[in-house]
């Protein structure tokens, strides 16, 4: 069980994606994700330069112990390169415990919790019709919850309406540097009431509605938009206000019953402690890949079940096919499990790097029973999709300023 050999891979089949690989002197190996988007290379450089060399020769059997070395061993405590490092090491290690036992990753957590994970799906466009098509889409082949973003009219560009229709890296040009949205809470408030009255009268009362506010809004906004949007009866409403105070969503709560879930970008449990128990939200966002891994996530949603706050794991195109795999692991254990965001299974090229045999009908997924995670990763595919810089954008008001992307 001695670790030989931690090798680090960036590729890019259509974004850049971080893979950790974990190699036992028997052959035995795991695998895990550390992409965090826009700052590629300071994971593979934090990993190969200051944590690799830490872990050479170690028992892999012992994953809380390796958590804890490079958490509190390291003195600087969290952080989202740092966590992201110790996610995908996590990440390999449960994967690698799994292979070991013959067990799925879920059964090593406690067994399923359900016969299969409830998923939600994106719809977006350039206009409230457009967008309401695509969610029709969805509604036909099964799922039972969408995401709704439309297009804000005056707004150059709306986050989550690009879609597939324009590629991201087109976007940035040949010398890439953050693309630039904008942003105006009036002209917002114009147009989302009117998304979501026109989704019930088309779709009815069954199907769960959310929406992500991507944090552009103060938590004052967010409460007005919360009393604006309650009879919709949203299943959640997603980065509401940034929380990097947590206290600040008491404004929200004491206003509105709309759920609210957020989590995306934490790294530690430190990052959601208050809001979780002073039951500030109802959906905790966490990923495996920025959290700390699996060994953290569990932690997390133990805390947030105690608080009656249920997981709803990031699902977007940036987390590798292997958080996927551990987040439909996690879900399918975790008993206080609310929701797992979901943006399809991966392109072309993904698919040559990335195989797993997670299924998904009907709005649901089910995982393998293979051992560990089931991932396999093609080295030599990914080495025909090399990394290429990239950023996510940054958004200003409509004066210039800076604001929340
Ligand atoms: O903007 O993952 O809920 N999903 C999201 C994502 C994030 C990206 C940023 O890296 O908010 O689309
Ligand atoms: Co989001």
């Amino acid at each position: 069980m001695k670790i030989k050999e931690i090798r680090v891979f960036i590729c890019n089949p259509g974004r850049n994606f971080i893979t950790v690989k974990v190699i036992l002197d028997s052959g035995i190996y795991g695998l895990g994700d550390a992409t965090v988007n826009g700052r590629e290379m300071a994971v593979v450089t934090y990993l190969e330069e200051h944590v690799v060399p830490c872990l050479i020769g170690r028992n892999a059997h012992d994953i809380e112990d390796i958590w804890q070395y490079l958490y509190k061993g390291v003195y600087w405590r969290k952080g989202p390169i740092n966590m992201a490092a110790i996610s995908a090491i996590d990440m390999a290690l449960w994967d690698i415990k799994g292979k070991v036992a013959g067990l799925p990753v879920y059964q090593l957590l406690g067994g399923q919790s359900r016969s299969g994970v409830s998923l939600y799906a994106h719809a977006h466009g350039e206009n409230i019709g457009d967008t309401l098509d695509m969610a029709d889409k969805h509604i036909r082949q099964g799922f039972k919850a969408i995401r709704l973003q439309s297009a804000v009219p005056g707004l150059k560009v709306t986050y989550g309406v690009l879609g597939d229709r324009k590629d991201y890296y087109k976007l940035q040009g040949n010398r890439p540097l953050p693309p630039e949205d904008d942003w105006s809470t009036q002209k917002y408030f114009n147009m989302i009431e009117e998304l979501f009255f026109q989704a019930r009268e088309r779709f009815g009362n069954d199907v769960h509605l959310m929406h992500d506010v991507h944090s552009r809004l103060t938590p004052i906004e967010s409460a007005r938009l919360g009393q604006l949007l309650e009879k919709y009866n949203l299943f959640f409403l997603e980065d509401a206000s940034i929380a990097e105070n947590q206290d600040s969503y008491k404004v929200i709560r004491q206003h509105t019953t709309i759920p609210l879930a957020i989590g995306e970008t934490y790294n530690t449990i430190w990052d959601c402690k208050d809001l979780i128990q002073n039951q500030l939200i109802d959906y905790i966002r966490v990923a495996a890949s920025h959290a700390g891994g699996i060994t953290a996530f569990r932690r997390i949603a133990d805390f947030a079940d105690v608080y009656n706050v249920k997981t709803a794991p990031h699902g977007a195109p940036d987390l590798s096919p292997i958080c996927f795999a551990a987040h439909i692991h996690l879900d399918t254990w975790t008993p206080n499990f609310g929701i797992q965001e979901f943006v399809g299974l991966g392109n072309k090229q993904s698919k040559e790097i990335f195989q797993h045999d997670i299924q998904v009908k009907d709005g649901i997924a089910h995982v393998s029973d293979a051992p560990g995670l089931g991932v396999e990763f093609d080295e030599s595919a990914a080495r025909e999709y090399p990394y290429k810089r990239s950023y996510l954008p940054v958004c200003r008001l409509e004066d210039g300023t800076l604001w929340n992307w």
